[in-house]
């Protein structure tokens, strides 16, 4: 007979590690954590309760062994990830599917049986000489309908150090569930090390999610994406499993927007990477719930979210004083913040790509030591920092932070904004004419153009629906009819808009300030409390230049010329009608299960555009759909 789980964890754990897990009365729980014990072979096992001891126990471990390194500001650290390791590896990620079962093209896939015999491989005896640290969390608030607890298992005191900042401490939850609680597991093992402490073997990355079992593998890397169990990974779980039980898991920040005489109207937002999540999420003068992932209920037939996790794992990259004050201000702060892959200077400041000030001659950088000019094995000029270094932060250490953010129940959503970088198309801020026009023409006909978040070239656009394509872990056509179902039988439907904050002139300037976002907000905040009319063009309904500019006046202070509306505003007729091609290719190749209403809907766009091109040519003033 095989060996009891509690036995080889008796065996292999020190008394209080031991305590630790012997207290939780859950023998799959023990099963799980003595298994991977059993395959991955650590020296050491640290059992992290959440205690404020523990964690420090953690945070102590990242500097000592070399993963994290102090900075000039207390409590802030910054970490390495290994020059070739700097984003979601995509294509060494897949979603683990059994014999016969097919997630469509355009979802990653790896035959389970053969992928679980390659994982366990590269994973034998991967911690010899290393420490595990395990630790567990709640996805979501403490007592709530919508969390899932989690465990993890890693041998990174630096991804241990990460979560612990980014979501809510789980132990307890664990206790109190006990033999019920279903969980979601997740082990990883940074693999070998370099000198620099960076992943070595990144040939033999890889990132597996079998939803089948709820567990998640992730191997030789260490970058935050393809690492954090309980960010990306276990957002590939959730949405398997919201699927099944009726609620949505969105790649979407949750915010509350400040209307008149202290009325708060809280919003989501789908953004693919880089493309101004976290920025919006910051906006001063509003409140901040989460900036990443939302899991969203219908409760007593409203939209209820709540942020998954209670930290931010933020693109640092073109945070400044002007754009970004409040980032800024908890950059310059002391706190628990950890610094990824961004340029040291010998006296321990942090500098980044468009940081104020003056790049730093020289330093060191995720390419080691570091001089302006230096190049990579490719003859690529190395920035001071990657595009996609990152801050780690708590909310907490946010001034702007929303009361909300614990709430079991979740926030009432009023609207969802679906945005990507599109330098070209959409105008500035649209609403959509319905749920379902919205979920079609704005969330399922996303597209952005590449950013560095991911490995690979930038600046190509891609179709990216919802900007959750990348963690889809069930077909397509069945996750937006999920989307269209959501929105029926609701008491008030949340209004659904599109933004772009990437549109161009035709010498390829931004058409906007970074800064303009603010009065989109409070347009749509309006919007949904009926404060404020619109005009309604063939694309949505878009706002009455006399409205935005008494909004530039109140919120920025500036000047809105009517020649800025006209040219961010005007619709795009054959803009518009090549994107309606291209999405509806898409959906019809490589999307095998698209709902038909898709089609119909893309085709009553087409209509209307093509009506109008008729009366009004090619290129549209608003005023002319004004009544
Ligand atoms: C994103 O890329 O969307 C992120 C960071 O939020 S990652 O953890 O890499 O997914
Ligand atoms: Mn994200």
């Amino acid at each position: 007979m095989s060996e009891k789980p509690l036995a080889i964890l008796k065996s292999r754990l020190d008394e209080r590690g031991y305590d630790k897990l012997s207290r939780i009365n859950n023998g799959l729980l023990h099963q799980f954590v003595a298994d991977y014990i059993k395959l991955c072979n650590p020296d050491e096992i640290f059992v992290s309760t959440g205690s404020s001891e523990d964690l420090e126990y953690i945070r102590e471990k990242a500097i000592k062994n070399g993963e994290e390194e102090r900075l000039s500001i207390t409590g802030h650290t910054v970490h390495f990830d290994n020059y070739h390791d700097q984003g979601r590896d995509k294509e060494h990620t897949g979603i683990l599917v059994p014999e016969g079962v097919e997630l469509g093209p355009a979802i990653k896939t790896k035959p389970r049986d053969e992928a679980l015999k390659e994982i366990h491989e590269i994973m034998k005896g991967i911690m010899v000489g290393k420490e595990l640290y395990i630790s567990f969390y709640c996805l979501g608030p403490a007592d709530s309908r919508f969390s899932i607890p989690a465990i993890q298992l890693t041998d990174s005191s630096y991804v241990a150090h990460s979560e612990n900042i980014l979501y809510r401490q789980g132990y307890g939850e664990f206790v109190k569930r006990g033999p019920e609680a279903t969980f979601y597991k997740f082990v990883h093992s940074q693999g070998e090390l370099d000198g620099r402490r960076t992943s070595k073997n990144l040939g033999k990355r890889r990132i597996y999610i079998d939803p089948e079992d709820n567990i998640v593998y992730s191997a030789n890397t260490q970058y935050g994406g393809n690492t954090i169990g309980l960010k990306k990974l276990a957002m590939r779980l959730a949405i398997n499993q919201g699927s099944m039980q009726g609620w949505l898991t969105e790649h979407m920040l949750v915010m509350g927007v400040h209307g008149p005489e202290g009325r708060v109207t809280y919003f989501t937002g789908a953004f693919p990477s880089l493309c101004g999540k976290t920025s919006t999420a910051m906006l001063e003068g509003e409140t901040i719930v989460g900036d990443d992932i939302a899991y969203l209920r219908k409760v007593n037939d409203e939209v209820r979210a709540v942020n998954v996790e209670k930290g931010m794992f933020g693109i640092i990259q073109g945070i400044n004083s002007k754009d970004d004050p409040i980032q800024w201000k908890s950059l310059h702060s002391p706190g628990e913040i950890i610094l990824s892959n961004v340029l040291i200077t010998e006296d321990e400041n942090a500098h980044w790509i468009e940081k104020d000030d003056d790049v730093p001659p020289k330093g060191h950088n995720h390419s080691g030591e570091w001089h302006i000019g230096k190049k990579d094995e490719k003859g690529k000029e190395i920035t001071c920092s990657h595009p996609n270094a990152r801050f780690t932060i708590a909310l907490e250490l946010c001034e702007n932070l929303d009361p909300k953010l614990d709430a079991p129940e979740g926030v009432v959503i009023g609207a969802i904004v679906y945005g990507g970088r599109d330098s070209d198309t959409w105008v500035p801020v649209e609403e959509a004419l319905d749920w379902e026009h919205g979920i079609i023409t704005k969330g399922a006909s996303l597209e952005s153009e590449t950013t560095a978040a991911t490995l690979g070239k930038e600046g190509i656009r891609v179709f990216n629906p919802m900007s959750n394509l990348d963690f889809l872990s069930i077909p397509i056509g069945r996750y937006i009819q999920n989307n269209l179902d959501f929105g029926k039988d609701l008491n008030k439907t949340p209004r659904i808009f599109s933004v772009n904050y990437f549109l161009k002139d035709e010498n390829a300037n931004f058409l906007n300030e970074k800064t303009d976002k603010k009065v989109w907000y409070k347009w749509m905040e309006l919007r949904v409390n009926d404060g404020v009319e619109a005009i309604e063009t063939p694309t949505g309904r878009v706002p009455k230049y006399g409205d935005l500019k008494k909004l530039f006046g109140d919120v920025l202070g500036k000047d809105y010329p009517k020649s800025d509306y006209e040219e961010q505003f005007m619709i795009r007729v054959p803009e518009n009608l090549a994107k309606i091609d291209r999405i509806k290719e898409i959906y019809g190749t490589r999307v095998s299960d698209t709902p038909q209403v898709v089609f119909k809907v893309l085709e009553e766009q087409r209509a209307k555009l093509l009506g109008a091109r008729e009366r009004f040519g090619n290129y549209i003033s608003p005023d002319k759909f004004a009544r």
